[in-house]
Order: C-alpha cells, then structure tokens, then sequence
C-alpha cells in the first residue's frame, strides 16, 4: 500500500514548511553502487536506460563526459546522460527514492507533472533541497499522461547533465497505435564550468556570441543602423551562450558520435522531442520527411503537418513520421544558426545520413523591439530611445531601476509567430496558433486579469519580473485563490524569447480571438516572444507553492524567478 502524503498544510508559513519537511529528506538510505560513490570519476554512459514499476532509484553524483573532442566534468544520473527514462502508467503510485552523491545539494524537478507541492523539488520553495549523502523520496499518484522530462531545480548542475526523461504511458491504450516510439531529448554539453559561463556572462554580454554584425556589414540603412548602436543592441543578439561555448546533443550524443535511430520502411515512428537544454531554442526538422505534431507539453493536439518546428527551452512536442526508405537527418539546428544537433532516422543500420549545412543567421526586426506597430517611421531620431525606456508604459508596480534597459513601446501579441528565423522559410512552420487541445476544456471566464512583464538588462545580464530580481524565499509572491481562474498577460520589455513555465499545473494559451474556444491549448510552458506578449487563461486548482519562471537557466539564476502561492488548502477552505 502506498503511503501519499496529502497535501494537508495547515497555515504554515513557507520558512516553517521547508523546516518541516527537512525531516523527510532523511528517508532510507539506500546501498550506493560504487561507481556512484563520490570522488570516482566514472566515464559518462551516453543515452539511458529504462526505469519503470513503482519504486525507483535514483542516484546523482560527478562524472567524465567526452564527445568529439571535447571533455570536461559532468554531473550523471545513475551514470548516465542524460539520467534514466523514467518509463510510468498512468495511475499507478510512484515512490522516487533521490539519493545525492554530490559534495553539495541537490534536487530533482519533475517537469511538467501534477502532484503535490512538496514533491515538485524546488529547493527554497516546495522544499529543502537534499543534502550529501542524503536520500529524498518523491511519492506521489500518476494523474496524467504524456511525454515530460526531470532536472535538477539546483544552481546550475542542470547544465552539467543533470536532467533525463519521463514519459506516462496513457491508460487508454492509446500510445500502441505507433510501430516505434523514441525519445528525441535536446541539450548542450560545454567544457566550461556553468559557473564560469555565469560570470562570463555578467561581465561581457557578447563573449560567447561570434555572429554579431559589424559596422559595415548586411543591408540596413544608416538610419536604422545607428538606431540599433544607438540603443546598444544588436540585431544579431539572439543567444547568450552558443556553438563557441557549446555541443548540440541528441539523447547525449554530439554530432561526431553518430546516433542512429532505426526503422522499417512503411513504420509510423513517433518522436518524442523534449528540450532539456540551459539555454538553446531548436529549430526540428527532418529534411523531406513532414512530421505531424500530436501532442505538445505532453497533452494531445489535434493533428497538424508541418515540416519544420521550434521549440522552445523545456517545452515536449510529439511528431509522428512515416519515413521513406533511406538515411534521413533529423536536424536540430539552434536557433541563432551556430550549430546543430544531429541523429540519422535510417531503415539501414550503419548508414549515415548527410547533414544539411548550416542556415543564414537570422536578424531580429522591429517587432522583436516591441515596435510591431511602428514600423515605416524614421527610426534615426534621438526619440526612439526614449520611448523604449517610457516609464509611463508600465504599471506602477513594475520596478524601472538598472535592471531594466527597455520598455516595448508597443508589444503585440505574436501567437502566430513561428520564431526567429521561421517566418521566412518556404515550407510549413508550426505556429502556437495552430494548436487545438483534442480534450475539451471546461470553459469559464476569468474572473481577473494580471499582467507580468519580463525584464531586463542585457549589458549588466539582469534578469527579473516587473523589474524585481527573485531572491528565494519571497515574501511577495503572486497569489491566486483556490479553483480562482485567472487570464494572466506575459509582457516582453526584452529583446529575447523567453520560455516562461509554471509549476505543477497546465494553463490554457489564449491563441485565437475566440472568447468561447474550449480547445485551447494546454501547455506548462510558453514562448513570450521578444517585445510582444503572450496570454493564458489559468484555473489555480493546484494549491501550494509554485516556482514560475523563464527556463533559460541564466536567466532563472539572475533573477527571473517568482512564486506562485495557491491558496486555501482545499481543507482549510
Ligand atoms: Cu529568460
């Protein structure tokens, strides 16, 4: 018999809480397998092995990564990266026993799953982290289905390979309908410690860019050019941290180790793409071959074709694919162009696929400035840079200090935006706006509305929610009432995409005009597109507190961060 524990808090303050369930973290401690012992510097196993039933070990600790001639420290799951696939049934228990052989603390995140607050594993917010040498077990019921993933939620070891993923097989049966069924999960290897990158980062903004423009360099007109200078950025500002700094990996293959992925011809394949990178968005394709996306974060779409998809920092999309005979290249290309990640999808073991070469770097226009409405206007006037820094843009709630470099003069909502560099493409891109939930969602109107704005400095490498830097025990979080449904309006002041996620619920994305639409769709985390805005609707049923933050790693760990408090207990009310 499982043992879960409700979620029964009675008004307890969140310092008490963490407090509290200190003594949870000191469960069985179970036999280490000595290469999980610390101070053995065990060779990474890349790719991972399966997990499943309803008890599962887990244990985290230092390890040796290597691929294509770079190498350096790496933090692996039970050996492995990325960490085991988490393989469960959809209404089954599950108890995760996390042991940390690490020489500092730890934690494991479950993304994108419901259960309650005190398993999301959020150090400094749900609980209190696990200790060196210590053992955490997670338990909690299985209330859904879909493709997720799991990370570290401490400092950034996730860079390091802390991460793997989970899938939950449906209980209708559902997921038999396909001959294969394979786990694509992207992410980035460096050789440079996390930490390093962090400082690097604070003190030169372009240090690991190489593709920003010169003063002589692309079309721009001299108007537009001194504009760009003029506010100090720069077109090609489109990822902190790239190819210089990183390899592109497919389930922890870089492109020299030649991952394979096998089928027959006629097979329907199905593809399970998660993201579990630090800091990089790909662009998914499968030159020649269309793929039809089925579900997005984990929950069933209706079907739509396309032949190219980004997707953003720890969103899941599945596609299903019917490849003809031959050796095809399954791309993942960053975003800004500097390199890519890449597997051959082959009905002949061995055979390589080619790789397509490496796109133009795209340019970010007037729109990614939050200008979308003003474009034809003389940008070379010295009022253009006023405006964008216009306090009177803002409530008076959003804090315009250092930390904040721009204001978008005049965000617009940019659902049907493919992404950077998409939106001149001459095949089908997959767009938030052609996402129809397949469930029906009951429909309620909000009963309020809130804005958040993303903020920032890029030169300072500040990070923050209506100017206001996260510091992790907070004593203003965001509040929501229990059941309370709530429309909740992202505001970009930034010239990135950041892709925004929410603990332990799903929110519904406002992507049509349809006040009525019951088929929006679900997802835990959402692109907010540079100087635009993105709106969801919200039902705050999941009571607890709640990390809700940009998934860029740097950008949480600058500050991004805040606290989502759902409040009474269902109990208490
Ligand atoms: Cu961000």
């Amino acid at each position: 018999m499982s043992r879960i524990i409700k979620p029964s808090m009675p008004t307890v303050s969140r310092r008490g809480l963490i407090a509290s369930t200190a003594a949870l973290a000191a469960a069985a401690a179970l036999p280490t397998p000595a290469w999980a012992k610390g101070g053995s510097m065990r060779h990474v196993k890349k790719g991972f092995g399966t997990y499943t039933g309803e008890d599962i070990n887990l244990a985290i600790a230092g390890a040796h990564y290597a691929t294509g001639g770079r190498s350096g420290h790496a933090i692996a799951v039970d050996g492995m990266i990325p960490g085991p696939l988490i393989k469960l049934r959809e209404g089954q228990d599950v108890r995760l026993n996390v042991t940390n052989n690490l020489d500092e603390d730890s934690s494991i995140h479950w993304h994108g799953l419901l259960l309650p607050f005190q398993f999301d594993g959020v150090p400094g917010v749900s609980f209190p982290g696990i200790k060196p040498g210590e053992t955490f077990t997670y338990e909690f019921p299985i209330r859904q289905a879909g493709t997720y993933w799991w990370h570290s939620h401490s400092g950034l070891q996730e860079q390091m390979g802390h991460y793997g993923p989970l899938v939950i097989e449906a209980k209708d049966g559902s997921d038999d309908r396909f001959d294969r069924d394979y786990i694509v999960l992207l992410s980035e290897f460096t050789p440079i410690h996390p930490h390093a990158i962090m400082r690097k980062l604070k003190v030169g903004e372009h240090y690991f860019n190489n593709s920003m423009m010169t003063a002589t360099e692309g079309d721009m007109s001299g108007g537009e050019r001194r504009m760009w200078s003029g506010m100090r950025m720069n077109p090609r500002d489109i990822a902190d941290v790239s190819a210089p700094a990183y390899t592109y990996l497919i389930n922890g293959h870089g492109p020299a180790d030649d991952l394979e992925y096998l089928f027959t011809p006629g097979e329907k394949v199905r593809l399970r793409i998660i993201n579990g990178s630090a800091m990089t968005f790909f662009n998914m394709r499968i030159p020649r071959v269309p793929m039809t996306v089925i579900q997005a974060d984990g929950q069933d779409v209706e079907d739509v074709e396309v032949d190219e998809l980004q997707i953003g920092v720890a969103e899941t999309y599945d596609v299903v694919v019917t490849p003809p005979d031959g050796s095809h290249a399954l791309v993942a290309e960053a975003m800004d162009r500097s390199g890519m990640g890449i597997a051959s999808l082959t009905s002949h073991k061995g055979h390589k696929a080619v790789a397509p070469s490496l796109r133009e770097v795209p340019t970010l226009t007037m729109a990614d400035m939050g200008m979308a409405g003003m474009e034809g206007m003389d940008h070379g006037s010295g009022g253009m840079d006023h405006s964008m820094r216009d306090k009177n843009l803002v409530p008076s709630d959003v804090e315009v200090g250092p930390g904040v470099d721009m204001i978008a003069p005049m965000p617009v909502d940019r659902m049907d935006f493919p992404g950077l560099g998409l939106d001149t493409v001459d095949h089908r891109v997959l767009r938030y706006t052609d996402l129809r939930s397949k469930a029906m969602n009951p429909h309620r109107m909000p009963e309020r509305t809130i804005q958040i704005h993303l903020t920032g400095n890029m030169e300072r490498y500040m990070w923050s929610f209506d100017g206001k830097n996260f510091t992790s025990v907070t004593d203003d979080p965001i509040r929501f009432g229990f059941d309370e449904r709530v429309r909740v309006k992202l505001v970009n002041d930034t010239m990135m995409a950041h892709p925004i996620h929410l603990h332990g619920h799903f929110f519904e994305l406002v992507n049509g005009d349809n006040p009525h639409d019951m088929h929006q769709p679900r997802k835990h985390t959402v692109i907010v597109q540079p100087g635009s805005s993105a709106t969801f609707d919200l039902t705050a049923d999941e009571p607890g507190d709640w990390a809700f933050h940009c998934h860029l790693l740097y950008h949480m760990h600058a500050g991004m961060m805040q606290v989502v408090t759902v409040r009474p207990f269902p109990q208490e009310a």
